[in-house]
């Protein structure tokens, strides 16, 4: 970038600690001698929020001449996770934040305990937005999230007698110093009411107003003084207005406004693969839309003169299709307020808008109905049905003349097969449509994006569709969660890895070296030690460090199959009953995971587990052999603990269902083993890794769907499966819930009447997988070696490559 915001000035020990009396003594009014943990975390994180204050200014300050493009990045989710570690390894003054709180008698390491993580998403999708802002930043590219300030972000899980019970995460109700509010920036969206023409112009009028208040989280980057910013809508009622309606005499109205603006930003919905249509959700996907794109308008014009450069200055990626009432949102501003022609506003939101597309699953594709937004967006409806009608009757007819099944299926508006039902507005069909690149997040799902999903859009716009495979930051996912492997990692490379990852490929050299091997190997299990005292706190087991530390992390899903993990840990239970003698290394199988509270087949599948480790922890037979452990309330900082303590990756959903994942980069990125389907960037995986240094087993994509045209019936497998057969026996017999028989129901029919995600199917090359896993395990030179080419061979799954691919194919910004 033209900017040059790379030269970093950082602050020696003694600064540190002179800033961090003089915030104590000033600011929170406490004697160094009296402050708590929780103090030293607040002072710390108030000095590095005033660097930062000073950093995003003079950003500002450079990037006032306009002459760059700024990416915007629309997410309703960015998982940020905790801040004051990372901006302090950011700012490169982490050994001195150590040194000096070392000298006031604490450990940083407890300071930083002290935070909470901000639960500002479900998983994936917005771990991804939190790790390409770090990405953008540390390649300077000037860029702003736009999101949701949610009062209560992803709900808390505990388990109660082994079943999930959530409960509200109000995350900010304590001291979260990092957020600023901007009163300034505040903007005022309009809902309801309804559309006047007059001379064929539009009038949107007897609206209701809720107010958007912003509130700034400073992004920092490593090795670079740039800050961009995390822009945070919390909605708000408008002031005097109500007095209004109230003298009116309508005082529903003015509580119903004052209700609405307050519920916007309360709470984050917590389904990630089944959208209900529910208006409240509507109305935050189109209030962070619409302050948004006012506010990055206004910037524009506080920059540039006339509507000319729009396209040259802003781009705007779409976080699935969540944010997609920005388009007719776009046209409306261009064409109401601004007084474009149709066509010509059209074409400006075809050259800034850019959409990613992160799932396959139909159920999980968003539509919403008609009737809804004709109530709630009345002037967008029609300007929906106005991109529709353009686009069927000029570019779907001109391509398939007279071709009215093709219009059908094309069209924006689904037709419903029941009358009675309502018509859908298909928001992936609009973003699609009024986007100029859509992407999808791997190798393999792009391609299945192009070929199942929108399969006549690729054969209309041939270079619509392109691929950016996900990636993790190195910087919080190596650097800051792994010290010991990052330090070793630096000893033995002497060059810049966390900024340039393809780095790490100069390790492979070391792979066979005993003296590297044995380092490497320590590293891991004190990093299990350490894990396993998080584990003996949470859930009160003591595991050995010394067994193989197994690990599935990620959210509940039958497609991502913790049930058939499940499946296969009952069966080697069963096995050491059989021969306890039986000569198998120690093993743990780790779960984290949330479900979605109204997924009863989700749930149904914790509760077994629980159910199952509470069985296996308790049974002296098995000589420990055998640990189960459910880690309750999986959240970014959780990760940050059991990744680098990894042995073995569980990465096993049915082929053609995950999207990327990304779990899978970091566990391999940590020298975890990964035990994999080929579905999602474990396809990329296994390529740079090579396939004799990971796991893969199952069905491919191919073999999938040629199964399922077969017929497939998993009662075939179940009856000539012993093994498997006699863990689901086991399983529906209600011997692991004796207080409630019929427990696992819910499971054990999805299993046997439909088994949609093909568990049964996969069953027996999944544990032949595990067998050569333990095989592996028996010969420590030989998995170390793989585990050191698994690290030696993530250079491609950095952040940093992802957006300087976003940069080059989707944005046209030049690095
Ligand atoms: C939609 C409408 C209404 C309510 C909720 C939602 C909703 C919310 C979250 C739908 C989906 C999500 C999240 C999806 C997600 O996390 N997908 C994951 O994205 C990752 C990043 O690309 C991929 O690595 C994963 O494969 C994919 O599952």
């Amino acid at each position: 970038m033209n900017v040059d915001l790379n030269s970093v000035r950082t602050m020696d020990t003694a600064q540190v600690e002179q800033g961090i009396r003089r915030i104590l003594e000033q600011s929170l009014g406490v004697e160094p001698d009296e402050a708590t943990p929780g103090d030293y975390w607040e002072a710390l994180s108030l000095l590095v929020r005033e660097i930062n204050l000073d950093r995003i200014r003079n950003t500002r300050r450079e990037e006032k001449d306009g002459s760059v493009r700024r990416v915007y990045y629309l997410s309703l989710e960015f998982l940020v996770g905790r801040l004051l570690g990372n901006n302090l390894h950011n700012l490169g003054i982490y050994h001195q934040a150590e040194k000096a709180t070392a000298s006031f008698g604490v450990n940083l390491s407890d300071v930083l305990e002290y935070e909470t993580d901000p639960a500002l998403g479900n998983g994936g999708l917005g771990r991804l937005a939190a790790c390409f802002l770090d990405s953008l930043t540390t390649l300077n590219v000037p860029a702003f999230g736009y999101g949701i300030n949610y009062r209560f972000g992803l709900f808390k899980q505990g388990f109660v007698g082994g079943k999930q019970v959530e409960s509200p995460d109000a995350w900010r109700e304590d001291s979260f110093p990092w957020g600023i509010e901007k009163p300034k920036r505040k903007q005022v969206v309009r809902l309801y009411g309804q559309v006047r023409e007059v001379d064929g112009k539009a009038y949107w009028d007897d609206t209701q107003e809720v107010l958007g208040v912003p509130w700034d989280l400073p992004v920092t980057g490593y090795n670079t003084e740039r800050v961009n910013t995390l822009r945070l809508w919390e909605g708000r009622a408008t002031e005097g207005f109500d007095l209004n309606s109230f003298d009116a005499g309508r005082y529903q109205d003015s509580r119903f406004r004052e209700i609405l603006a307050e519920n916007i930003s309360q709470v984050l919905y917590p389904n990630d693969s089944h959208p209900e249509g529910k208006e409240l959700r509507l109305i935050q996907q189109y209030f962070f839309v619409a302050c948004s794109l006012a506010d990055l308008i206004a910037r524009y014009k506080r920059e540039h003169e006339g509507w000319e450069q729009f396209t040259s200055k802003v781009v705007i990626q779409l976080n699935d299709t969540h944010p997609a009432i920005a388009v007719p949102e776009l046209l409306r501003i261009l064409m109401d307020e601004e007084d474009f022609v149709f066509t010509k506003a059209l074409e400006i939101c075809r050259s800034v808008f850019c959409y990613t597309n992160h799932t396959l699953l139909p159920e999980a594709l968003e539509t919403w109905s008609q009737g809804l937004i004709a109530r709630v967006l009345p002037r967008h409806m029609q300007l929906i049905y106005k991109i529709n009608y353009h686009f069927l009757h000029n570019e779907v007819e001109k391509h398939w003349p007279g071709d009215h099944q093709m219009k059908n299926r094309l069209s924006i508006i689904e037709e419903p097969n029941n009358p009675a039902e309502p018509q859908m507005v298909r928001m992936a069909y609009l973003s699609v449509i009024g986007s100029h690149k859509v992407n999808g997040v791997a190798a393999l799902h792009s391609s299945l994006v192009k070929q199942k999903l929108f399969p006549e859009f690729d054969e209309l716009w041939p270079d619509k569709i392109v691929n950016v495979t996900n990636g993790v930051t190195p910087r919080r996912w190596l650097a800051n969660c792994n010290p010991e492997l990052a330090e070793l990692i630096d000893s033995t490379l002497k060059s810049d890895w966390q900024s340039d990852l393809a780095r790490l490929g100069e390790l492979k050299v070391w792979a066979d070296d005993p003296e590297f091997q044995k380092k490497f190997a320590r590293i891991k299990r004190d990093n299990k030690v350490a894990l396993a005292s998080v584990i003996d706190e949470l859930c009160g087991v003591k595991v050995n460090p010394d067994a193989i530390f197994d690990v599935q992390i990620k959210r509940l899903h039958e497609y991502k199959r913790q049930q058939l993990n499940l499946l296969h840990i009952m069966a080697v239970y069963r096995r050491l009953l059989e021969d306890p003698d039986l000569d198998v290394p120690h093993r743990v199988f780790i779960f984290a995971a949330k479900a979605a509270p109204g997924y009863l087949v989700a749930k149904n599948i914790i509760y077994a587990i629980n159910r199952l480790a509470d069985r296996v922890n308790n049974d002296r037979r098995i000589r420990d052999k055998l640990k189960v452990i459910f880690l309750p309330n999986y959240r970014v900082s959780l990760a940050e603990k059991i990744i680098p303590a990894a042995d073995v990756s569980e990465q096993i959903s049915t082929a053609g269902f995950e999207a990327s994942g990304t779990g899978n980069m970091k566990l391999a990125l940590n020298g975890a083993l990964t035990i994999g389907t080929m579905d999602g960037a474990n396809v990329e995986i296994a390529e740079e890794v090579g396939e004799e240094n990971i796991f893969i087993f199952g069905k491919t994509v191919e073999e999938v769907s040629d199964l399922r045209q077969r017929g497939y019936n998993p009662r075939d497998i179940y009856q000539h499966n012993e093994e498997l057969k006699a863990v689901i026996d086991w399983l529906a017999s209600g011997d692991l819930s004796p207080d409630e028989p019929d427990a696992f129901r819910p499971l054990v029919e999805s299993l046997l009447d439909s088994d949609y995600f093909l568990t049964l199917a996969d069953y027996q090359s999944y544990s032949d997988a595990h067998d050569r896993i333990v095989k592996a395990w028996k010969a420590p030179s030989y998995w170390w070696r793989m585990a050191i080419i698994n690290t030696a061979s993530m250079g491609k799954f950095s952040s940093d490559r992802s957006i300087v691919d976003y940069c080059k194919t989707i944005w046209n910004i030049g690095l």
